[in-house]
């Protein structure tokens, strides 16, 4: 039996023996993958929490927010604000950023996050998951302030998620690589089960949600049909097709075992330039896709590059296995294909 590196003992090692994370970003990754752990516990009560269901209140996106969007995001804001190491937070769930409260030290980093991706799977007992992502505050800026987390994604210094599946797996990058890591409920502490997670560069696997293709464009239509003619088709091999309406589980499966994971702009709102979000959704999961070895773009360019405006900037996104990005971001540069 391997001995079982805990989470801990992995961010000790990425500290001291290869200098990949300082101090406080290691105790901000412990607190957060405490509050995840939380948070799955009040998952997987489900109905005997009486915590499923829809709350009276609406997020940011005009969304109903569900019970458990709101315990999550109560739960990742109570375990972070009071540790010192972070200057604010922004969620899915909050219009504006989260200041730290002026009784506890203020630190270097800005944490956004997801607090519970999925959230129309909760009641039906389908995968859901905690997306998050860190930035630094930039240097000399006094006080926080909203602009200060419009950073593109290249700039973040660790992102992750935590999937709250058949197992609670935390899956997380500092930038050198991807490492998973699962819950052991009777240790109560996350183990690491897999490092040097790769992506496979092609494969046979397209997750999008089929019922909007009428109102697609041109270059995802002609993907998505060039996978759908299989053997016969330009492609030349039968394809696959999953979509669990839940990105952390859809981008699980895709380190897991490679695809390509499709969300693009469409007709129904023209002036939206996709459904999900930029800073707390696209950012962390393409930062996890392109250290396995994936690529992420939002059909013309690298989601990483992308220079935010808003807080809850929407992106279109396509992202996992790089032979497959690279040909979808293709057929969308050809000449005559803008939208
Ligand atoms: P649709 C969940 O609400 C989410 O933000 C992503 O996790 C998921 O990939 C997508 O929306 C599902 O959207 O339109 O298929 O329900």
């Amino acid at each position: 039996m391997s001995k079982k590196i805990s989470l801990t003992r992995y961010l000790v090692e990425q500290q001291r023996v290869d200098g990949k994370i300082p101090a406080e970003l290691r105790l901000l990754l412990e607190v957060v993958a405490r509050a995840c752990k939380t948070i799955s516990q009040a998952v997987n009560k489900g109905d005997l929490g009486g915590v499923l269901g829809t709350a009276d209140s609406e997020n940011v996106q005009g969304e109903v927010q569900k019970q458990l969007d709101i315990i999550a995001n109560e739960v990742l804001i109570e375990a972070n604000e009071w540790g010192g190491h972070l200057a604010a937070m922004a969620s899915e769930e909050m219009e504006g950023i989260y200041l730290v409260p002026n009784r506890y030290p203020q630190g270097e980093y800005l944490l956004l996050f997801d607090p519970l991706d999925g959230s129309s799977n909760i009641d039906v007992n389908v995968s859901i998951g905690t997306i998050f992502s860190v930035l630094k505050k930039p240097d000399g800026s006094v006080g926080v302030s909203e602009q200060d987390f419009l950073q593109p994604g290249a700039q973040q210094v660790a992102a992750g998620y935590c999937v709250y599946g058949p197992q609670t797996t935390l899956v997380l990058t500092v930038g050198d690589g991807v490492a998973m890591f699962t819950l052991d409920r009777e240790q109560g502490s996350f183990v690491l089960t897999r490092e040097n997670v790769q992506i496979p560069p092609d494969t046979k696997e397209f997750a999008i949600n089929m019922s909007n293709m009428r109102h697609w464009d041109t270059p995802v239509k002609r993907y998505v049909d060039e996978c759908l003619a299989g053997k016969e088709g330009p492609r030349g091999k039968d394809f696959n097709m999953r979509w669990i309406a839940s990105m952390v589980a859809d981008v699980h499966r895709i380190l897991t075992r490679g695809g390509i994971f499709m969300y693009p702009w469409d007709k129904r709102e023209p002036e939206k330039a996709g459904k999900l979000r930029l800073m707390y959704e696209a950012n962390p999961m393409g930062w996890l896709v392109e250290q396995a070895g994936g690529a992420a773009t939002n059909g013309r360019q690298r989601i990483l590059d992308i220079a935010p405006s808003k807080l809850h900037e929407r992106v279109s996104v396509v992202l996992g296995s790089r032979n497959e990005v690279e040909r979808v971001t293709r057929y969308h540069l050809e000449p005559g294909s803008e939208a």
